[in-house]
């Protein structure tokens, strides 16, 4: 074997021995030019070859193009074979386990107080049989004050007290305007219950211009104002749930109902009676006016859910309900 061939044979083992121990796609690249650059070993035995007899030319020729051929196939593979590692180690430090809690700790989010007593109070009435309605927020005259027998005089219309979007249209001031688009288009026997946010024209500690209200009725033949003192009683009862409470009846004036009464309770720690809910028999102004037939009769009752939040929970600031403080609202 010639002296030639035996330099390249070495020089072959000795890059094979390079590559196979580098871990460094670097270091690799390096390999590749001490062997194959332009001052690399193997390419001056590329440029020695015209110093070379003629007869050898040929043979070393060869022999050092497979060479090259085979050990260029040797960098490639290694360097693929480093390239996947590389990713594969970079994708095992990124993983991100999404099943682990996340580092602020858990903030479970609850219900705002006013949602969890309109819930409270609705339920209760489902389970003495009413049914949930629903009406526009946006009322026309009719709904809002005329058909619950209030006349374009009357004082609860003026300006300060409701929001006007112009002569007909303003945001409901109760949710009465409900029920009334109700027993336009149902027939007796009704028994229903109307929530949702109502708009006026106030702001104070007990007054914000939105708030919430719950309204119901019961129409059907033979309702007597009996009935109405029992359902609100029991309502009352569930609602303040274990807590001695005294109701009372007063009379009170509404325009659509007649009579009319105010509901009153009284509970510990407080020592005056509270207004809760107004109430009365249906003024039959109003069942003539939706052309309901005269053997019907029925009650109405009407609460605030505000009210009614600040006294299950005993907030002695409305304003404390729309502040949205998130260190108060965890605390329900
Ligand atoms: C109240 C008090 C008394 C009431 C009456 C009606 C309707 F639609 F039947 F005429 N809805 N709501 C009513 C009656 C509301 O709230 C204090």
């Amino acid at each position: 074997m010639s002296y030639e061939i035996r330099k390249i044979i070495k020089l072959v083992e000795e890059a094979n021995i390079k590559i196979n121990t580098t871990n460094n796609i670097n270091k690799l690249n390096e390999i590749r030019l001490q062997y194959f650059g332009n001052k690399g070993k193997l390419t001056l035995q590329l440029k020695n070859i015209s110093k070379l007899k003629s007869y050898d030319k040929p043979i070393i020729g060869e022999a050092i193009n497979k060479t090259k051929k085979n050990l260029y196939k040797k960098f490639n593979f290694h360097k693929n074979l480093l390239q996947k590692e590389r990713i594969k180690k970079k994708l095992a430090k990124e993983k991100i386990d999404v099943t682990l809690p996340g580092r602020g700790g858990q903030n479970i989010g609850n219900f705002h107080p006013i949602t969890r007593t309109l819930y409270r109070i609705k339920n209760l009435f489902f389970n003495l049989g009413y049914k949930l309605v629903d009406g526009p927020e946006i009322e026309d005259d009719f709904h809002n004050f005329e058909a619950l027998n209030m006349p374009r005089n009357h004082p609860a219309r003026a300006m300060h007290d409701t929001f006007y979007f112009n002569e007909n249209y303003m945001l409901r001031s109760h949710t009465s305007s409900i029920l009334i688009r109700i027993m336009e288009k149902k027939n007796p026997p009704l028994s229903i219950i109307g929530a949702g946010k109502v708009y006026r024209c106030d702001a104070d500690i007990n007054h914000s211009p939105m708030f919430h209200q719950v309204e119901g009725l019961l129409v059907d033949e033979c309702v007597s104002f009996s009935d109405l003192k029992g359902t609100i009683e029991i309502f009352i009862n569930c609602f303040f749930e274990g807590q001695k409470i005294e109701v009372r009846f007063r009379p009170s004036y509404f325009p659509f109902t007649e009579p009319s009464a105010e509901v009153d309770i009284r509970m510990k720690p407080y020592s005056d009676w509270l207004e809760v809910i107004g109430c009365g028999m249906i003024h039959p102004k109003i069942l003539k006016r939706l052309k309901i037939n005269t053997k019907y009769s029925g009650f109405a009752f009407g609460m605030g859910v505000e009210r009614l939040t600040m006294l299950r929970y005993g907030v002695k600031d409305l304003r404390t309900l729309f502040k949205n403080d998130i260190r108060i609202l965890r605390q329900f």
